[in-house]
């Protein structure tokens, strides 16, 4: 019996208080409206953004759906979708890429000013909820609300992959990987030759260590202070690990002299303001690029001194690896099934939807690099 057009009820995770355990509900998932998309998710990565909303440090209205790394399957579409059909294996894409906003239409930019991570609004485009539990709407999560059996999105927050690709792995694209892997390759525009280091070894961090290699540079540094995370960083292609605690001077001199004289490329993949500033002092003072990845709990400030960059160096920072959201995520896919880069070794556990709580403890004890919850 086809459920196009009907509601449908289903398993999801909600949030009902800050701190608390996701408590797996009976949730009711409207019909998508039109230009919006019905998924049934398949698999779903755990990400840390996720658990930022859970201890308050990213803010939205609650109960709400998390989750935004993820893939699955087309179950219906709403009226003038024309760039999916039912059945087609999709990505949700917490980024969007609407195509008319000046940054859509900007060559490098891919901030669509769609997006919900700046809001958080915790509706669709239309500023409506598709999700309702217990008689309470239950809010979305930058657009894609990826932890619930079926979901709803904009068209313009969904991409279209291989029909063959394994979305067990490929959901990996939809953050992770591409936040870490384009931070490299695409905003640093890491160069042949090259020395980088990376500051913080975790999915993303190991996610950049393969964009530095996969642009041929010749030493990557990896930096963290939990030493277990040495051996995968060099299995993906670190060429050399330090911890800060080694060390008495400063990481920052530490990596000057090992670099002799600065680093071309350093990338904080940890969401702290003082390895942002060591990442910042441990890059060539005249030609150096920091890109910052990580993104500090509540909105705290950075005071820094402007001479750092009058000699020549560039400090910036992306989300979702530069990568212009709709277009990429398909050629990522690709070259993923072209074997271009590996996903499985980020992928160290595997559970199913309902043990997610279990997910989270994995990942806030450090033991996990990503969990994938299958559905
Ligand atoms: N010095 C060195 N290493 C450290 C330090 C320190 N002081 N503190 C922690 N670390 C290490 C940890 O041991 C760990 O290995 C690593 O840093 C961090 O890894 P994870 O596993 O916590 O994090 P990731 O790799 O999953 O993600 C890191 C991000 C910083 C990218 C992420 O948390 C973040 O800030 N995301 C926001 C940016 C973004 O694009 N958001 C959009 C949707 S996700
Ligand atoms: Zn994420
Ligand atoms: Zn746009």
């Amino acid at each position: 019996m086809s459920t196009t057009g009907k509601v449908i009820k289903c398993k999801a995770a909600v949030l009902w208080e800050l701190n608390k355990p996701f408590a797996i509900e009976e949730v009711e998932v409207a019909p998508p409206k039109a230009h919006e998309v019905r998924i049934k998710i398949v698999a779903a990565g755990i990400c840390r953004s996720d658990d930022h909303v859970v201890t308050g440090n990213l803010v939205t209205s609650l109960p709400v759906i998390l989750g935004h790394e993820a893939a699955g399957i087309v179950e219906s579409i709403g009226e003038g979708v024309t760039t999916l059909k039912p059945g087609d294996k999709v990505i949700p894409l917490f980024i969007p890429q609407c195509g008319k906003c000046s940054v859509c239409k900007h060559p490098e930019g891919n901030y669509c000013v769609k997006n919900d991570l700046s809001k958080l609004q915790g509706t669709l485009q239309d500023g409506t909820r598709r999700f309702t539990c217990r008689g309470k709407p239950v809010s979305h999560f930058i657009g894609t609300s990826t932890f619930s059996q079926y979901t709803v999105v904009d068209e313009m927050s969904v991409a279209k992959i291989d029909a063959a690709s394994p979305l067990e792995k490929v959901c990996l694209i939809g953050c992770g990987f591409t936040t870490g892997y384009g931070s490299a390759v695409k905003v640093a525009k890491v160069t042949q030759g090259s020395t980088c280091v990376v500051f913080g070894l975790g999915g993303v961090g190991l996610s950049v260590i393969m964009g530095c290699k996969a642009a041929g540079a010749a030493r990557i540094i990896g930096v963290d202070i939990n030493k277990d995370k040495f051996e995968k960083a060099k299995e993906v292609g670190a060429t050399e690990c330090v911890s800060p605690q080694d060390f008495k001077e400063p990481i920052y001199k530490v990596l000057n002299e090992m670099s002799g004289g600065g680093v071309d490329f350093s990338f904080e993949v940890i969401g702290r303001l003082d390895t942002m500033m060591s990442a910042l002092l441990c890059c060539q003072e005249a030609y150096g690029v920091s890109v910052v990845v990580g993104v500090p709990p509540n909105t705290q400030n950075l005071s820094m001194n402007p001479l750092l960059l009058l000699g020549g160096r560039t400090w910036k920072g992306a989300v979702f690896g530069g990568y212009k959201s709709k277009d990429s995520v398909p050629k990522l896919v690709a070259d993923f099934m072209a074997k271009k880069f590996p996903l499985d070794m980020l992928i160290t556990h595997v559970l199913p939807f309902e043990k997610i709580n279990e997910g989270f403890d994995l990942l806030r004890s450090g033991k996990s690099i990503r969990t994938i919850l299958t559905f």
